[in-house]
């Protein structure tokens, strides 16, 4: 079902509408969806694996599966995965016909998904220590748990990865040790067999490329050279200096029909790339983990904006102590950073006209420190002012401490998961006499809720507010089961 903003004006729209010149014309698409329930063996390869969410993501699968514990000072804490929507969120089903009480199931039980614990991990980092170092480096996870994954983590060692020092900050050169040299065909090339290996040795069925390494640069979009999938093609071949390390990974996992998804802002999915899913009809998602400064600000302004509040000024200062942080005090990679903090808001201003002039925005200013004291600990402070009535200030100061990539991990599990999940699920329009069914549109829009800088295709809202991104998935989700929508009216309480 859509509505259409169009020409034909129905008696019955209020006339208060017609003042705004909008007019509705309410009309109706059947679709067919239907959903393999099959799950893939699914295999993740993480570009960056040995960094911080890298180690956190395979330690986090392997604690689980094993169903470790381990003691703290305030008790025992065992394996979790506090954080993922597909692990630890529920989805309202509807009321219950006999005492009217609400009904929950996990997310996780709509449909079939893959199992976090079946899940086989591989990966390329420019650092060659192996998983359990690497684990340590990180300084994530507590010491007694750390001590019962040693053994498993030490059997993982990162494939050599495709390093270009003018792409990321010069304070990484150190840890560059596991390189793969040579031009970019050929880095192209042995990372496509990489994929290949891993799809023999492991026997998975899938394979998901999840970019968790550094922040990049963003690079400068050419004409010639990143605007089509063939100019990209030739631009590879002619070794152009200003195609990312990012970019070229995305290049070789679609041409091996493999699901590649950006964690970090830079603007690896340049022209080309995009044209290039959708030529092989290969999915893709972006950008950037939105984990725990941004999520509450995509809750926090909505709300504001929703209650009829003008924010006028978002200041968000946040300081790390990670490797993360480290790269970021980079001026170009920050940058990158900043982008992709900063647009969040966006649609949410722009939705609101009695709030906000056309083109009138809140000032928005972000800032990040690097503290290597606090390690993977970030504090995130933000200080929200807003106009209120007859010329009241309202301000909000919010102080998180964040534990970064306990908050980023279960983010990274979801968007694999629920990638998959996208894999298995097919649209036909009623009306379309052919047996044929389409996949979702290449670019997955879905995920956007797990994402700071979602990717849309031309023309597609985006979509930052957290509850209308979480909205989304459940909603396809309950089309899937031949569900309507929860339109959150309750009526069957409200009429008598
Ligand atoms: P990290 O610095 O600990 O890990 C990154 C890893 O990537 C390092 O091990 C590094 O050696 C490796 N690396 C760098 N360039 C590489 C290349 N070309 N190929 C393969 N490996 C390469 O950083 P962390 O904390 O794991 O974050 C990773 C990315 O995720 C960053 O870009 C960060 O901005 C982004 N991110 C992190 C969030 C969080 O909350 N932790 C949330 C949103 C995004
Ligand atoms: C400092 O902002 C470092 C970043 O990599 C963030 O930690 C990460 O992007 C998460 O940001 P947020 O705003 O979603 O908490």
């Amino acid at each position: 079902m859509k509505s259409v903003f169009g020409t034909v004006l129905p008696p019955n729209i209020d006339m208060k509408l017609r003042t705004y010149k909008k007019w509705v014309t309410p009309s109706v698409e059947r679709l067919t969806i239907r959903t393999e329930r099959n799950v893939a063996k699914l295999g993740v390869m993480l570009v960056g694996w040995g960094g911080n969410n890298g180690t956190t993501f395979t330690a986090g699968i392997i604690a689980n599966k094993h169903g470790l514990s381990w003691p703290t000072r305030n008790g025992i804490q065992s394996a979790n995965w506090f954080g993922s929507i597909t692990q630890a969120s529920t989805v309202r089903l509807g009321s219950n016909s006999e005492d009217g009480d609400d009904v929950y199931v996990p997310l996780k039980s709509l449909l079939p998904m893959v199992d976090p614990n079946n899940i086989v991990v591989d990966g390329w980092d420019i650092s060659g220590l192996n998983l359990a170092d690497s684990m340590e480096r990180a300084r994530v996870l507590e010491p007694v748990l750390q001590q019962q994954l040693k053994s498993h983590m030490m059997k993982y060692k990162p494939r050599p990865s495709i390093y270009d020092q003018t792409f990321i900050a010069a304070n990484q050169a150190d840890r560059a040790n596991n390189v793969i040299d040579g031009t970019k065909t050929n880095q192209v090339k042995r990372v496509m067999e990489d994929i290949s290996d891993f799809r023999k040795s492991s026997g998975v069925d899938r394979v998901i490329v999840l970019w968790m390494a550094n922040t990049e640069r963003f690079c400068d979009v050419i004409e010639g050279v990143h605007d089509t999938a063939n100019n990209l093609k030739n631009a590879i071949a002619a070794d152009h200096p200003e195609i990312s390390p990012s970019t070229l990974f995305a290049y070789a996992a679609i041409k091996m029909n493999c699901i590649y998804i950006n964690g970090s802002p830079q603007n690896t999915f340049v022209p080309g790339i995009l044209d290039l899913a959708e030529k092989e009809g290969v999915f893709i998602a972006g950008d950037d983990l939105k984990s725990g400064q941004t999520k509450l600000k995509s809750v926090l302004v909505d709300f504001l904006i929703g209650a009829g509040i003008k924010p006028v000024s978002i200041v968000s200062y946040n300081h790390l102590g990670n490797n993360d942080g480290k790269n970021l005090s980079a001026p170009e990679q920050f940058r990158s950073k900043e982008i992709s903090k900063s647009n969040v808001v966006d649609d949410v201003v722009s939705s609101n006209n009695i709030l906000y002039k056309p083109g009138e925005k809140p000032d928005h200013c972000v800032v990040i420190k690097y503290v290597p004291y606090v390690g993977d600990s970030k504090r995130a402070m933000d200080e929200y002012t807003s106009e209120i009535m007859c010329g009241g200030i309202n301000t909000i100061v919010v102080h998180n401490t964040c534990e970064d990539s306990l908050l980023a991990t279960p983010i990274i599990l979801d968007l694999i998961v629920l990638a998959e999940l996208c894999t298995r699920i097919q649209f036909k329009r009623k009306e379309d006499d052919s047996t044929w069914y389409s996949n979702f549109h290449p670019v997955l829009t879905i995920l956007s809720y797990l994402c700071k800088s979602p990717l849309v295709p031309k023309g597609t809202p985006v979509v930052n507010a957290l509850f209308k991104q979480k909205a989304c998935i459940e909603n396809v989700m309950r089309a899937c089961l031949g569900l309507t929508p929860d339109s959150n009216m309750l009526l069957e309480h409200k009429v008598p």
